[in-house]
C-alpha cells in the first residue's frame, strides 16, 4: 500500500505525518513527529519560533529555521524504520500568512541543490531578506489603510478578496517592505508564502500556490481564484511577476529534486502543493461538506467550516479562505476564549473541576444573565476597548458567571458566524477546552447541533497527507471527500453530545437579545 507524508510547518514546530491509503478499507497514520523549533535549531534565537523585537508591532522567523527543519525532519523520516520506497506523494500545510522574499540566484539555486551539503548552507544564497514577516505581525496598519483606499474602499477589498485590508496578510506586508526598502524590494524576484517556500524547496524549483493559502493575502479574487489587478497594482510596483501561480489545491506540481533523492535515498515521490494550515486542519478534522463546522476552542476560540459560495462577513471580523476540496472555508476566531474562562475561573477560586461542576449546576440562561467576556481587545465582534460587559440580574453564586460566560461565549461565536449562512447540524470540537464535556453541552445546547470531540493534535499535517493520497489515487475527484477522509478524522468518543431542545428554544430568545 502507498504511503503519503503530510508536513505541518506552523509558527512553533514542524511536524510530519506518513499515513497509508489505498483507497480501499486499509487505511491509518504510520508515522508522527514534531520537532520544536526553539529546542531542535535554537541558534536561530527564535522564543516560540518568532524572532524578540524591540517593537511589539513587529513579529518576523528566520526562513532559514523552516530549511534547516525540512532537512532534520527527512533525516529523521529516513531513519525511521518505515519502508520509504512505497512513499507515492508529499505536500504540506504551513502557518499562512507568512511571506518569504528571494532573489533573482534562486530559481539556479533550488535546480542545483547539493545532496553533500545541509540545505540551508545553501538556501541562504537564495533569499532577498533574511526574515520572514509572519502572522503575528500587527505593524502594517498605515499600509492596509492606503491600499483598502486604492482600491476602493474595505467593502470592495472584502468582496474580492474574503476579508478586509488585514494587517497580518502577506499583501500589505509586502507594502511595507517595498516602502521601507525599496532597494531590497527591487533585489526580490519572487515572492513566497511559508506555503509554497517550503514546497519549493522539496521539488527544487519555484512552486505555486494553492487558493486556499493564496486567499489569505488581501490579493486573490475568490470568485476566479486568480490574482485580483487592483490589489496587485495598489500594493507594490512589479508585484505580478513576482508571485507564484496558482493551481487548483491537491494537485502534483512536480517530483522530489534530486537533492532529497541522493541524500536520504527517498524515491522519486509527487510533490503535491502545499496549503495553509487551517485549509489543511478543515480536512484533517473531517470537515469536507457544508452542514458540519469545526469549533476549535483554545487561548482564542475559532468557528471554522466549509462553505460552498464564499459569502462574506460585511462586518469585517471573519475571513474567507479557499478550502482544499475546491469550495470555501470561513473563519470567525474570538480571542477571549479559554483566557476568559481561566479569569473567570481564578476569579472564584474555582480549579477545572470545580469551573464543570458549577456549569453543571447553574441554571440553562443564567436567568437572562449574560456576560460578554473583552478582558483583551476582542477581534469578534470588534471590540477595541477591552472590558467585562454583563447585562442581567448581578450573580450571587459562583455557578451564575461562570455559566453567564459560557453561553455568553458560544452565543456569541454563533452570532458573529451567522454570514456563513451555514446551518450545521453537526459540530466537530477540538482544542484543549474541549475535553470539557460541560462545555460542549453548552455549545450543543446554543447551536441546536449534535457536538463531536476530535483529537486534533496533527490536524494539519493529517489534512496535508490527505490532500497528497487525494492528488495522487483520485486527482479527478471520482471518491467523495467524506469517504476519502473516513478512518482517520474520527471523533474521540462514538456518541455525540445531544443538544437539549428546551435549553436551545431558551438560547434562541436570549440570542435575539
Ligand atoms: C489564520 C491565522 C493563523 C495562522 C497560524 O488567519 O492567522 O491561524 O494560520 O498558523
Amino acid at each position: 500500500m502507498p504511503f503519503y507524508l503530510g508536513f505541518d510547518c506552523s509558527t512553533q514546530s514542524l511536524t510530519a505525518v506518513v499515513i497509508a491509503h489505498d483507497a480501499g478499507r486499509e487505511r491509518g497514520i504510520v508515522f508522527a513527529s514534531s520537532l520544536v523549533f526553539d529546542e531542535t535549531l535554537p541558534h536561530h534565537g527564535t522564543r516560540s519560533g518568532v524572532l524578540p523585537q524591540d517593537d511589539p508591532a513587529v513579529a518576523v522567523s528566520p526562513p532559514l529555521m523552516w530549511v534547516e527543519a525540512l532537512d532534520v525532519m527527512m533525516e529523521r523520516l529516513a531513519g525511521s524504520r518505515l519502508d520509504l520506497g512505497r512513499l507515492a506523494a508529499i505536500s504540506g500545510a504551513a502557518q499562512q500568512h507568512g511571506s518569504v522574499y528571494l532573489n533573482r540566484s534562486s530559481a539556479g539555486i533550488l535546480r542545483e541543490l547539493d545532496a553533500s551539503r545541509p540545505l540551508a548552507s545553501q538556501v541562504g544564497a537564495a533569499l532577498s531578506r533574511e526574515v520572514a514577516p509572519i502572522w503575528m505581525d500587527s505593524s502594517t496598519a498605515a499600509y492596509c489603510a492606503e491600499i483598502a483606499e486604492a482600491v476602493g474602499g474595505d467593502d470592495e477589498m472584502l468582496g474580492h478578496t474574503g476579508s478586509r485590508a488585514t494587517e497580518r496578510f502577506a499583501g500589505p506586508q509586502i507594502r511595507k517592505f517595498f516602502r521601507e526598502s525599496p532597494a531590497a524590494y527591487e533585489a526580490t524576484a519572487v515572492i513566497h508564502l511559508v506555503s509554497s517556500f517550503c514546497a519549493s524547496l522539496l521539488a527544487g524549483r519555484h512552486a505555486p500556490l494553492d487558493p486556499c493559502d493564496a486567499s489569505g493575502m488581501n490579493l486573490m479574487d475568490l470568485e476566479t481564484r486568480r490574482w485580483w489587478p487592483p490589489a496587485l497594482d495598489r500594493t507594490a510596483p512589479g508585484l505580478a511577476s513576482r508571485l507564484p501561480a496558482i493551481v487548483p489545491s491537491c494537485t502534483a506540481i512536480g517530483t522530489l529534486s534530486r537533492y532529497w533523492r541522493e541524500r536520504y535515498r527517498l524515491p522519486p515521490a509527487k510533490v503535491v502543493v502545499w496549503s495553509g494550515d487551517n485549509p489543511c486542519s478543515l480536512v484533517g478534522v473531517g470537515l469536507v461538506r457544508e452542514g458540519i463546522l469545526g469549533v476549535s476552542l483554545g487561548t482564542s476560540d475559532t468557528f471554522f467550516g466549509p462553505m460552498r459560495e464564499p459569502r462574506v462577513d460585511r462586518s469585517g471580523s471573519g475571513h474567507v479562505f479557499g478550502a482544499p476540496t475546491g469550495d470555501f472555508m470561513g473563519l470567525t476566531c474570538a480571542r477571549n476564549g479559554s483566557l476568559a474562562r481561566d479569569r473567570v475561573r481564578r476569579e472564584h477560586g474555582l480549579d477545572w473541576d470545580g469551573f464543570s461542576r458549577a456549569l453543571e449546576i447553574g441554571v440553562g440562561g443564567s436567568k437572562g444573565r449574560i456576560l460578554l467576556p473583552w478582558y483583551e481587545p476582542e477581534t469578534t465582534p470588534r471590540v477595541l476597548t477591552p472590558g467585562v460587559r454583563r447585562f442581567g440580574p448581578p450573580a450571587e453564586q459562583p455557578e451564575d458567571e461562570v455559566r453567564a460566560l459560557v453561553e455568553g461565549q458560544m452565543m456569541s461565536l454563533m452570532l458573529h458566524s451567522q454570514w456563513m449562512g451555514v446551518s450545521a447540524d453537526r459540530i466537530h470540537a477540538t482544542g484543549g477546552a474541549a475535553s470539557n464535556p460541560q462545555i460542549l453541552q453548552v455549545l450543543a445546547d446554543v447551536s441546536g447541533a449534535e457536538v463531536y470531540r476530535l483529537d486534533a493534535a496533527h490536524s494539519a499535517a493529517l489534512g496535508a497527507a490527505l490532500c497528497a493520497a487525494r492528488a495522487d489515487l483520485d486527482p479527478e475527484g471520482r471518491i467523495g471527500w467524506d469517504e476519502f477522509v473516513s478512518g482517520f478524522a474520527e471523533p474521540v468518543d462514538a456518541s455525540p453530545i445531544r443538544p437539549d431542545p428546551a435549553r436551545h428554544a431558551l438560547y434562541e430568545e436570549l440570542l435575539k437579545v
